[in-house]
């Protein structure tokens, strides 16, 4: 899953990617690259970052998931926690909806529920919200009050229609965890193999592999990323989502031989 930010506040390519043209062009180059789905996201999760209004999020999303689903072929996917974004980026071509937020917000399930039932859904988990989540982050056991949670989230889901062939999981790397939350995560990762769920992981260029390298911006994380990659899918990760997917790709193939 190659990332496609058209925020100009997002952590690593925030702003590159804000002109349509640019981001068409990015998304053709990651499709050429390897990549089976574009998640386009209008509004930044990263830590401390401001909401959007639905209105400035339409306005980002709408217009490039309308030329990307007439232009490339490629699963769409749109990373909002909006009831109205998600219904309208599936009407306008996208086939997935990427909710960090597991589809907690005000009638963000009943917005998925009433989704075709070939939409697929994925389900993340965050402790707080991205203005505040990594000031204190707590667990009793990480591994299992993440598993527990989206244990419950996809019944939740499957009481309010949605299907379980229509949803993903995700530990959610980076959100209201510390280094030492993210570690074991990745370390258990193939734990929540076990519910039985396609499961999606998103650690490309995060500050914890910045952390573990000593401090080292985001352009400066692309082979740690590729390394959390790789063992991700050893874990189980079926999906991976990336900012650099050719690296990507070429070391998942290696992967992919040897399993
Ligand atoms: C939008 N976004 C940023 N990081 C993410 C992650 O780790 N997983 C998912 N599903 N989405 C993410």
């Amino acid at each position: 899953m190659g990332i496609l930010n058209v925020t100009p506040d997002s952590f690593s390519d925030g702003g590159q990617f804000n002109e349509l043209d640019a981001a068409m062009r990015q998304a053709e180059r990651m499709v050429a690259e390897g990549a089976d789905i574009v998640d386009v996201g209008g509004e930044s999760t990263r830590p401390g970052a401001k909401a959007v209004s639905a209105q400035e999020e339409l306005d980002r999303v709408i217009p490039l998931v309308e030329k990307l689903s007439g232009e490339l072929n490629v699963a769409i996917s749109v990373d909002t926690n909006k009831a109205q974004v998600m219904t309208e980026s599936v009407n306008a071509g996208a086939c997935m909806i990427n909710d960090v937020m597991a589809l907690q917000n005000e009638g963000a399930l009943q917005a998925a529920a009433s989704l075709d039932s070939s939409v697929a859904i994925c389900l993340m988990h965050m402790q707080g919200k991205p203005r505040t989540m990594q000031q204190n982050p707590e667990y009793e056991d990480v591994v299992k009050d993440v598993y527990d949670f989206l244990e419950q989230r996809v019944a939740d889901c499957v009481e309010a229609g949605i299907t379980r062939q229509q949803l993903c999981i995700d530990p959610g790397f980076g959100f209201g965890k510390t280094l030492q939350h993210n570690l074991s995560l990745l370390k258990n990762l193939e734990e929540f193999t076990k519910i039985g769920l396609p499961l999606l992981v998103g650690i490309s260029r995060k500050s914890m592999l910045g952390t573990l390298l000593g401090d080292v911006p985001p352009e400066q994380r692309i082979d740690a990323s590729i390394a959390a990659a790789v063992l991700a899918y050893e874990r189980g990760a079926q999906i991976i989502r990336v900012h650099d997917v050719k690296q990507t790709v070429d070391a998942l193939k290696i992967a992919a031989a040897i399993q």
